[in-house]
């Protein structure tokens, strides 16, 4: 009976950024005895993705799997645009696909929750089966906007800052680089072809539901190296899951880990997709620098558990790229964070810890990835100034204890969640 069992389908996009927080979503569902249908655009573009989604349903039997066949399209070419935009067109080019899929589930839907990117691929699709559909945007509210106001603005006229009514001046250089560019490019395509042109799509509520904690809480093996080292004294370094940093940076940011002193656990990648990434670490280091390294780090190649990572006691800083995902983790786990933004949303989302407290940003290293290279010397200075400043992990302490107060029984995100499951009900 959907008055007592809401049936609701979970449509994500490419790349673990935007995949994991619906794994989240459907596991709090799940729990909140919602049946979830999960929908996996197929094939997926990582190894990581795929290892993922079998992890959740192997969890959670009673989540129900559906696959769209993503159609392959040769006018596509994969090497000119990133992997992970370049999927969500084929998603995009296969959404009629969707519709049928829609409609054979059983019972019938009380609405489908679509990831960001597929926003103005789906709303038509859900309008047409009178399908309320919920847009799932996994960035931070000032991100969202950004998006919704970008498509009015004209270019030109942001010449240092951009102003949106209601926000400070966002500073030009902060913006995702692609949506600045003359050329047309997918990511100016999701901004552009505006979930506002169709009159029948209008925004009317926001749901705060986060944040949304992690469901895997099924013990996996601790990293024995973490478990040796003493509480507190370890800075986590990753950059997320699709970004390789040039060589000659990680030579640099190696020398700057060292020189700082501090012990580090460091997730080294080469290639913006896992699988395509053959290369050995002692090729992308050097047997100098591994030398040194071996004495105060740990590198892992590609992957590792992150969360079980941000939980250990041992940890007590990250540098991060800022992804959504990674700075919301380390805010539920009071880790405070050397911020680097690298591409897309991160320079937004960097400021907003800044704000908060629980972070520093080291600006003048600009988007990483660009032709500057850091020097180590800078980067040990600034590590150093991060994991020692006390003011920092207490702020972390606070922010923590907030997180885990608001998806607390009868917390603000929690009542949340509970009203939009009820109105599914009706
Ligand atoms: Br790398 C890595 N282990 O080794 P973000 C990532 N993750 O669990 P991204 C691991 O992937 P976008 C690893 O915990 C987070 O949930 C991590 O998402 C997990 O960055 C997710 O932080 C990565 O949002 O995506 O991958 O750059 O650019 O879309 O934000």
């Amino acid at each position: 009976d959907p008055k007592l069992t809401p049936h609701v389908a979970l449509l994500p996009s490419a790349g673990m950024g935007h995949l994991t927080p619906f794994l989240r979503l459907a596991a709090l569902l799940t729990a909140h005895d919602v049946q979830v249908t999960f929908i996996t655009p197929h094939p997926t573009v990582s190894l990581s993705e795929s290892q993922s989604l079998t992890h959740l349903f192997s969890s959670f039997p009673q989540i129900t799997r559906k696959q769209l066949r993503l159609l392959p399209f040769d006018d596509l070419s994969a090497n000119s645009e990133d992997p992970f935009y370049y999927h969500f067109e084929v998603i995009r080019r296969s959404s009629h696909l969707l519709s049928p899929l829609l409609t054979s589930l059983s019972p019938p839907l009380s609405a489908l929750v679509t990831d960001m990117s597929l926003a103005s691929t789906v709303i038509p699709i859900t309008d047409a089966l009178k399908l309320p559909n919920y847009i799932f945007f996994t960035s931070s509210a000032k991100m969202l906007t950004l998006y919704l106001s970008f498509h009015v603005m004209v270019p030109n006229e942001m010449k240092y800052f951009v102003e949106i009514s209601g926000l400070e001046p966002i500073p030009r250089s902060w913006i995702p680089p692609p949506l600045l560019q003359d050329t047309d490019n997918l990511l100016k395509m999701l901004f552009h072809r505006k979930w506002q042109e169709n009159d029948r799509i209008k925004w009317n509520s926001v749901h705060a539901v986060g944040p949304l904690p992690p469901f895997n809480l099924e013990k996996s093996r601790p990293l024995a190296w973490l478990d040796d080292q003493p509480a507190q004294s370890v800075l986590y370094v990753s950059f997320g899951s699709r970004t390789a940093i040039s060589r000659d940076q990680i030579r640099e940011l190696g020398d700057g880990l060292v020189r700082s002193s501090k012990s580090f656990l460091w997730v080294v990648k080469d290639k913006k997709v896992d699988k395509e990434d053959s290369s050995e670490l002692i090729d992308l280091i050097g047997h100098d620098l591994m030398e040194r390294i071996i004495e105060r780090g740990f590198l892992v190649k590609n992957w590792l558990n992150q969360e079980e990572v941000l939980r250990h006691p041992a940890v007590a800083g990250f540098l991060t790229h800022c992804g959504w995902n990674s700075i919301t983790e380390a805010l539920w786990h009071g880790v405070p964070m050397l911020l680097w933004p690298q591409h897309g949303d991160q320079k937004i989302n960097a400021d907003l810890v800044e704000r908060i407290g629980v972070g520093m940003w080291a600006k003048s290293w600009g988007w990483g990835g660009e032709a500057m290279v850091v020097n180590g010397e800078e980067i040990a200075e600034k590590v150093g100034e991060m994991m020692g400043n006390g003011i920092l992990r207490l702020r972390a302490a606070e922010v923590r204890n907030d997180a885990r107060m608001a998806v607390r029984e009868g917390g603000s995100s929690y009542k949340r969640l509970a009203d939009l499951i009820e109105s599914w009900k009706r």
